[in-house]
């Protein structure tokens, strides 16, 4: 079976824990290439887990679940990412469930040794969702380099929940759960730090989210796609395009049917 937003989102939660609907969350792990996404993944869900092709790619996603406190989660394993601006299949992925798959976290893992190489995608997804958790993981790397990271000043700095992991061995695992369980419920209501556009640019992009707001479905940020569009992401610009028509009804509607080609 293909994961699709609809068989990976929220949807697919209520589908797969039936009753419990109403206490399901969907959460998203994104991160550069080789941060240990699927190490927390793997610790986070253990075998409770199945992978599946998406459609038209052949990219391997991998959906798990996991309890914490009275919640039910379902996590997704992205592909690593460098950007939103995405340039390969895997980061097209990666692109399409952040910006349309409406997780209701993205929690992006960050290398703890390189983290400001790492931040260039923690800003990218602050412009999607205020929903974010920072994990910056592989400390023990870090420390054993001699590198300090300062993670509440961070988590000052981008205005949301920032918290040190060394997910091989665990650590730092049970206060990422609390993280991601105090975003999902309300309990924390992230303000995340936005990049100041120029005025023009800022102009051009309120001008566009207008225009194609109405299109989107909610939840899905206006903003980004337009910024998107304004950058002549061609993989943005195709998916419009190649959907043309239902976008006039519901492309991009709910279902978000048009990842399932
Ligand atoms: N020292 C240390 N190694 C870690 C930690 N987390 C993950 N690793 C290791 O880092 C390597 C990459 O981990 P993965 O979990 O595969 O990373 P990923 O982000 O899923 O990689 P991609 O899916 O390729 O983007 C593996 O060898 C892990 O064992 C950590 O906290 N500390
Ligand atoms: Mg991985």
């Amino acid at each position: 079976m293909g994961l699709t937003c609809q068989s990976c989102g929220r949807n697919a939660c209520r589908t797969q824990w039936g009753g419990r609907a109403e206490h399901d969350y969907t959460i998203a792990l994104a991160g550069n290439p080789n941060t240990g996404k699927s190490t927390v993944f793997n610790a986070l869900t253990g075998l409770k887990q199945h992978t599946g092709n998406w459609p038209g790619k052949t990219v391997w996603l991998a959906q798990g679940y996991f309890q914490h406190r009275d919640k039910m989660f379902c996590l997704v394993d992205l592909p690593g990412t460098y950007s939103l601006f995405a340039t390969s299949a895997d980061e097209q992925v990666a692109r399409d469930f952040i910006c349309f798959g409406r997780p209701d976290v993205i929690v992006v893992v960050t290398d703890a040794t390189c983290l400001e190489r790492n931040l260039n995608l923690v800003l990218q997804v602050l412009e999607i969702t205020t929903r974010v958790v920072v994990c910056v993981n592989l400390i023990d790397e870090a420390q054993r380099k001699g590198i300090h990271v300062d993670v509440p000043l961070l988590a000052q700095e981008l205005g949301v929940p920032a918290l040190a992991t060394a997910a091989r061995d665990g650590e730092g695992l049970p206060e990422l759960l609390d993280a991601i369980y105090a975003v999902a419920t309300g309990e924390v209501n992230p303000n995340p730090r936005l990049v100041n556009y120029p005025d023009e640019i800022a102009a051009a992009i309120d001008r566009v989210a207008a225009r194609i707001g109405p299109m989107l479905p909610d939840g899905v940020n206006a903003r980004w796609v337009a910024l998107g569009l304004l950058e002549g992401d061609e993989s943005i610009l195709a998916t419009a395009r190649a959907n043309a028509k239902e976008t006039q009804l519901s492309v991009w509607g709910k279902e978000v049917s048009v990842f399932a080609r």
